[in-house]
């Protein structure tokens, strides 16, 4: 990817001249951003880092422990405790802030952990609002804190919000490159998922159908962009089933829900799987759930509502129901009554980028309007728990059917990332055998 970091760091610096606030005597906004902290798992082991996606967006760094300042009228200021002999001896040079400040053609203040907070104060004198990431023992939601308690007086931010609502705009909207990196990670998790479906087998335990797809990333130096979700028969029903202790067993389909991370970026895949054959009622769900995503994808263009896309899913869905007659009724009646719910719970996608579920005024709000350049997840999906099957005494076992591909908004239309992984029915039957 060529290197369109400073670019962004100006663009987002003329967002925030644009958010002058009252008083007039102030300086403005300011955005502070803390890398992503470790996080710890158990004893002295921690979790797999992963860098804080606004840091990324804007820097293109993936480095740890430390904070990043833009003002409007200023150049960025970043903050680092310096680099101990410890923590060279132990880690070697795994993060450089001051190579990373040049890059970014910023300051560098390296100061030890305890004094950059007042330092970063002293910074922020003069302007009244500041956006913010990072977690809540970061060093800037720590300095938020205090702003928000008012502890400070005036002459210090006396409003803080979250650093997507100035960057979500931005971010929703992908550049070339950004496209390709999340096609990339679109055929990775396709080819990975092409080698492994037909190796599922009725006995085969969920989590070893998960270490397949794990190891099939790793081959391409890829990692997972969420928890893999493999769900047998009734464990499909659940929409973040996370158990992973289940097992395939014939007549029982299984949902995969998968993505992995390229630079970063991440796709998001899934299928639902016969495990030795479907059964007709399970091939005329698995039909209406493509249907919706086939009508979905139809309407997806520039200038499109959000909620019209999500409006013709619902329908598309309901419509299935009542020729299943899971639901009986006039189909605006049943719309309007919202009793699909028990069978699609959810909305038609999100954004994707750097986060899975992206930031995006679309997801905030599931309202807004398609535009070139944003990339989405269409996800229909029907459900059937244990719960529901018992309720409207549904003559089959509880199982869970969805369907999800990545789709590229373009400036006439939409664009389908990747491609080489069939998601209709006969394509699945020839690939599951
Ligand atoms: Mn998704």
């Amino acid at each position: 990817m060529s290197e369109p970091f400073l670019e962004r760091l100006k663009i987002a610096q003329n967002l925030l001249a644009k958010y002058k606030v009252v008083p007039s005597t102030s300086k403005g906004s300011a955005l502070l951003l803390s890398a992503a902290l470790e996080k710890h798992r158990s004893g002295d082991t921690a979790y797999r880092y992963r860098a804080n996606s606004n840091i990324f967006y804007l820097t293109g760094s993936t480095e740890g422990n430390f904070t990043l300042l833009l003002r409007s009228d200023a150049s960025p200021i970043l903050y680092a405790p310096p680099i101990s002999a410890h923590e060279l001896r132990w880690e070697g040079h795994a993060r450089n802030p001051e190579n990373l400040a040049k890059k970014l053609k910023s300051e560098v203040k390296l100061k030890e952990a305890d004094t950059l907070p007042s330092l970063i104060l002293e910074d922020l004198k003069g302007y009244s609002h500041l956006f913010i990431d990072g977690e809540s023992e970061s060093l800037a939601v720590k300095i938020a804190k205090r702003f928000i308690a008012q502890d400070l007086g005036s002459r210090y931010p006396t409003s803080v919000s979250r650093a997507s609502l100035l960057l979500g705009e931005l971010r929703q909207i992908k550049s070339v490159e950004e496209i390709k990196s999340i096609e990339e990670s679109v055929d990775i998790a396709e080819r990975v998922l092409l080698e492994i479906i037909p190796q599922l087998k009725s006995g085969m335990s969920e989590k070893e159908v998960k270490n397949l797809i794990l190891s099939g990333y790793a081959k391409f130096g890829a990692e997972e962009s969420f928890n893999t979700i493999v769900a047998a028969g009734k464990n499909g029903a659940y929409l973040h089933y996370r158990g992973c202790t289940g097992r395939l067993s014939k007549g029982a389909p299984l949902l995969i829900d998968t993505g992995c991370e390229v630079a970063l970026y991440c796709s998001d895949l899934t299928r639902t799987l016969p495990i030795g054959g479907f059964t007709p009622l399970q091939e005329a769900i698995y039909e209406y759930v493509h249907e919706a995503y086939r009508a979905v994808c139809s309407l997806i263009r520039p200038g499109v509502e959000y909620r019209q896309i999500q409006e013709k899913c619902v329908e598309v869905l309901v419509k299935g129901l009542r020729r299943l007659k899971i639901l009986n009724g006039p189909v605006g009646r049943l719309i309007k009554e919202k009793s699909y719910l028990p069978f699609f719970p959810h909305s038609i996608g999100h954004s994707l980028g750097l986060d899975v579920h992206d930031v995006s005024p679309l997801r905030d709000t599931r309202e807004g309007i398609l535009k070139a350049g944003m990339v989405l997840t269409v996800e229909p999906g029907l459900y059937f728990t244990k719960e529901s099957v018992r309720k409207f005494s549904l003559p089959f076992a509880p199982m869970g059917f969805r369907l999800e591909n990545d789709i590229a908004v373009t400036s006439r239309g939409a664009r389908l990332l990747g491609g080489k992984l069939p998601i209709d029915l006969r394509g699945i039957k020839e690939l599951t055998g």
